[in-house]
């Protein structure tokens, strides 16, 4: 079995980070090591108020443990992250990769135009330094712009403008992109993904409905099925598919997460015949 490291915070209520990445990648039939970033009461997109704890100060300490007993991982998964963490979490990466160990990198920092409370207009910069050199980014659009340091356009652009952003990613140092949330006609939502010589589509119907924490379903899936030898096609596929069930399983009055834990079989299912080469 692969096993793969995220970092990301814990959000104690909320369904989204780890509460999600945890239960989602082992579904994927993937071993998931977790190196928390910091602890919240609960998220930051449409709660009142929230805790926060850092744990940044961990990250020195883990690492050298971590390398006292050689633990290494065959995949790092990164999601929401504090500016004081990315070099620490570049050290992380340096010393406790097996050969060919692959970096998932979720920029998780902005939606729908503007960037989560609590992150200044320079943290994409920072981010930037994880993309640089990472297998996978999965940037949403708004983190898209952001990362290339422009404004966020959301709606009535054209494929070429679309290539061009995912391009201007890879000159970040990335290997392949793929930005979520892209839609070229009303109906259709998906991800544009590009490994630098072409990029490919998926769609699925869209549902119109804001949902929280559907972008950490989405590069959980994504992450774990990569894992599993999946293209990042097929990955990305899927990891859509999920966040579709997930958003069409959950109550129309629960506010803040989806109800991903419905389709955990589905997953598991999807991804039971073996890794694919
Ligand atoms: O889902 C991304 C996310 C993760 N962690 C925290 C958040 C958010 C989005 O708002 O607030 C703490």
């Amino acid at each position: 079995m692969k096993r793969l490291l995220t970092i990301q915070d814990v959000s104690c209520v909320g369904q989204c980070s780890l509460t999600v990445a945890l239960p989602l990648v082992s579904a994927c039939g993937v071993e998931c090591a977790v190196l928390p970033g910091a602890v919240l009461s609960n998220h930051t997109g449409g709660f009142t108020g929230w805790t926060f704890a850092d744990l940044t100060g961990e990250f020195a300490k883990v690492e050298a443990k971590w390398r006292e007993q050689s633990i290494k991982f065959d995949a790092f998964y990164t999601g929401y992250v504090c500016e004081g963490q990315i070099e620490p979490i570049l050290s992380i990466m340096n010393s406790c990769a097996n050969p060919g160990a692959l970096r998932i990198v979720d920029p998780a920092m902005a939606d729908n135009g503007r960037l989560y409370a609590g992150f200044g207009p320079d943290f994409p910069s920072k981010m930037a330094r994880l993309c640089d050199g990472a297998d996978y980014i999965l940037p949403n659009l708004t983190e898209a712009a952001f990362l290339a340091g422009e404004e966020p356009v959301l709606e009535g652009y054209s494929r070429e403008w679309i290539e061009r952003l995912a391009g201007k990613l890879h000159a970040l140092g990335a290997r392949n992109v793929v930005l979520t949330g892209v839609s070229f006609e009303r109906g259709l939502l998906g991800s544009a993904v590009s490994d630098g010589t072409k990029v490919e589509y998926d769609f699925n119907p869209r549902l119109d409905r804001m949902s929280h924490g559907t972008g950490d379903v989405y590069a959980s899936v994504f992450a774990g099925a990569v894992l599993r030898g999946r293209s990042a096609l097929d990955a990305a596929a899927l990891a859509a598919d999920v966040v579709c069930e997930a958003i069409k399983a959950t109550d129309p009055g629960h506010w803040y997460g989806v109800s991903f834990e419905k389709t955990i079989p589905m997953l598991s299912a999807a991804l039971s015949g073996g890794d694919a080469e």
